[in-house]
């Protein structure tokens, strides 16, 4: 069959703890819960199927889960190890690909229009990639081969765990999805899915029926959904290329608007601390810190400030609180920090004592930030600082400090 795109989409199956199962047999067959521990405070990062009967999924808060499932091993992640697994996985993904768009450490588009020809050279990639990464990494995965790419995620979706589906025309993407509740299309999540079920609209025939009121109630957002819902979505796969980017930012939306402004201060530590993360891992640094503060009366402003150089945490949250002192105290609803005229090169060439005395430094100064932040808001970060980089997670971590902020 001739198609004009073909896409995949593949995403390994409840990532961090096939790893963990994989590893340790021993954890095969039980109910196995990777995140924080049920007497730390946090969240499940995921589970594998098992716990899954229970109730159990990604992003609960880890409390809900043990209530759900005393029986179940729970286990902190292991980040580098999946790091170093998702690189080897993106080997194998990017050999039959033209251009591979990364969306998580586990999942990716692939364009395989030009190496597969058609449906069935495209099936035959799909297989291969599957056997590769259970023979060579021990792992499965699940993909989807489609004319788009929410039709591709739908697909990998559909037969999970370790399932292979197709979805070859918009017509074929319709008639799957028509019956279904709203929230099986893309972009549309709890919050979402909740308005549409309270304006009676239930259904994607719903969506499709009930066009006009759809956009009204979601603006923008309503119109790219009522576009899916009509299997449209021309969207091409484009590779994350860091050289393109033109800022390194991290920004978050409160549920209720901050006055406070010391707490902003500590919002804008974690959200430093990320921005750092992602500069690095792309090795990338800037000559400009920028801070962007909406207002709740939802007036943006941003404030900005050149730097010989910049990769590190300490020194945005440094500027960006000066830049926060100097504007004015009114309710916050958004805020945001990055870093800007990035480069790869680094003008600032150290020795290598200079820059372990600074790496040190600037270590010692973190991690006492951190301890002063855990004990504030009396927060256990499990282990591992890389899990409040997973957007949901720091979303969950703010609203929680949040509402401990005390006094
Ligand atoms: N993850 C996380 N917090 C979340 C969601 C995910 O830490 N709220 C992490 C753990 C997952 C990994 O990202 O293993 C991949 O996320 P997926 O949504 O793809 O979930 P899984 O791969 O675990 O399960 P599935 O088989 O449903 O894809
Ligand atoms: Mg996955």
């Amino acid at each position: 069959m001739e198609m004009e795109q073909i896409i995949i989409h593949a995403d390994m199956d409840a990532f961090y703890a096939s790893v963990e199962m994989r590893d340790d047999p021993s954890l095969r067959g039980k109910p196995l819960i990777i995140g924080s521990m049920p007497n730390e405070r946090g969240v499940v990062a995921t589970c594998n199927y098992e716990a899954r009967k229970y109730g159990v999924h990604s992003a609960m808060n880890i409390k809900d889960a043990y209530r759900l499932c005393p029986h179940g091993i729970y286990m902190h992640p292991h980040f580098d190890k999946y790091k170093a697994i998702s690189a080897r996985i993106n080997e194998i993904w990017n050999e039959y690909a033209t251009a591979s768009e990364r969306i998580a450490l586990d999942e990716a588009y692939l364009d395989v229009t030009e190496k597969a020809g058609n449906l069935e050279g495209a099936r035959e990639i799909a297989h291969t990639i599957k056997r590769r990464i259970r023979e060579e990494l021990g792992l499965t995965c699940s993909v989807g081969v489609a004319y788009s790419k929410t039709a591709a995620k739908t697909a990998s979706e559909e037969k999970k765990p370790d399932g292979y589906f197709e979805i070859p025309t918009a017509e074929d993407f319709v008639s799957l999805i028509i019956d279904r509740d709203v929230n099986v299309l893309y972009t549309v999540g709890e919050k979402t899915a909740e308005k549409l079920h309270n304006a009676g609209i239930r259904t994607v025939r719903d969506i499709r029926e009930r066009q006009a009121d759809v956009v009204r109630l979601l603006g923008k957002q309503g119109m790219w959904i009522t576009q899916i819902a009509f299997g449209i979505d021309n969207r091409k796969v484009t590779p994350y290329r860091p050289e393109d980017a033109k800022s390194i930012g991290r920004e978050l939306t409160f549920q209720a608007n901050v006055s406070n402004f010391e707490f902003l201060k500590d919002v804008l530590f974690l959200l430093s601390l990320s921005v750092e993360n992602r500069a690095k891992r792309v090795g990338l640094s800037g000559r400009g810190i920028s801070l962007k503060i909406t207002y709740a009366n939802m007036k943006s402003i941003t404030r900005s400030k050149a730097v010989p150089f910049c990769d590190d945490a300490m020194l945005i949250y440094r500027e960006s609180v000066n830049m926060l002192e100097q504007i004015e105290k009114r309710p916050v609803r958004l805020i945001g920090t990055s870093i800007y005229n990035l480069s790869a090169d680094r003008t600032k060439q150290l020795s290598f004592d200079d820059y372990l005395g600074t790496l040190s430094n600037q270590t010692s100064e973190r991690d006492s930030k951190l301890e002063e932040l855990k004990n504030r808001y009396k927060l256990d970060f499990p282990g591992h600082l890389d899990e409040l980089y997973h957007g949901e997670i720091l979303h969950r971590t703010v609203e929680y400090m949040r509402k401990h902020f005390p006094g």
